[in-house]
């Protein structure tokens, strides 16, 4: 059994031995956890909420929810569902994007007919017109392993109906937004993920993990408040 002033110690120096290296992020934005490596195999989403509606106005109440995996969807002029018509409906689609890297990301939609896109609270998408199958885009700046609410709309009028929800980045080539990354709508908040599972923070003000995912992969998590180290909490510590 390590003894508690030893094991302070030892948070300690894992600290400082790693603080050189990850507080220039922590820094920058205290609150966030820095999380490195493929983020992948962290992954557990399972997709959007998704309200469809008989009308194009998106009036309530929906006819049908359920979870779409992703977005990528081409009716062509028939429905998404028997209970929903085959033109004048509309969906909003909500929950939670999980950011693979620290990245400008764009994202995109290829809509038939009108669609809108928020990410974070930001509209990054707006084009609630009668139009063909359209690609439409805008970007946001994410951190890795965060989770962002999401909403996406969509209305059809006549004709063909389309649907789909890409992302990219400098580094990451265009693609549908994939399932793993898609999360339902949380209760509150929009930190999660990755994040959410490193510990508490110790009495340094700093906690570090190392998350091993199913397939190996070893991922270093460091979390710290803001202003650390702080050495009135340190002599606290050792008072007690
Ligand atoms: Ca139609
Ligand atoms: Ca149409």
């Amino acid at each position: 059994m390590i003894h508690p002033t030893a094991h302070r110690s030892i948070w300690g120096l894992t600290a400082l031995a790693l603080g050189a290296a990850t507080l220039v992020a922590c820094a920058a934005e205290p609150d966030a956890a820095e999380v490195s490596g493929d983020l992948t195999a962290l992954s557990t989403g399972t997709g959007l909420h998704a309200d469809y509606f008989g009308n194009q106005s998106l009036t309530a109440p929906a006819v049908l929810a359920r979870t779409d995996a992703t977005v990528n969807f081409n009716w062509g002029s028939g429905s998404p569902a028997p209970s929903i018509p085959t033109d004048h409906f509309s969906v909003r689609w909500t929950g939670q994007v999980e950011a693979l890297a620290t990245q400008t990301y764009t994202f995109s939609t290829i809509s038939d007919d009108g669609v809108r896109l928020w990410v974070n609270g930001q509209q990054l998408i707006n084009n609630w017109t009668d139009h063909a199958a359209t690609r439409n885009s805008g970007t946001i700046a994410l951190t890795a392993g965060r989770r962002y609410d999401i909403r996406l709309e969509l209305y059809e009028n006549a004709g063909n109906a389309t649907a789909q929800l890409f992302w990219a980045t400098s580094s990451q080539p265009r693609q549908i937004v994939p399932q793993a990354q898609l999360y339902l709508p949380a209760a509150s908040g929009t930190d999660g993920g990755a994040a959410a599972r490193i510990p508490k923070l110790n009495r340094s003000g700093v906690a570090v993990a190392i998350l091993v995912a199913a397939n190996g992969q070893q991922t270093l998590a460091i979390r710290a408040e803001p202003g650390f180290p702080r050495r009135r909490r340190l002599r606290r510590g050792r008072r007690r």
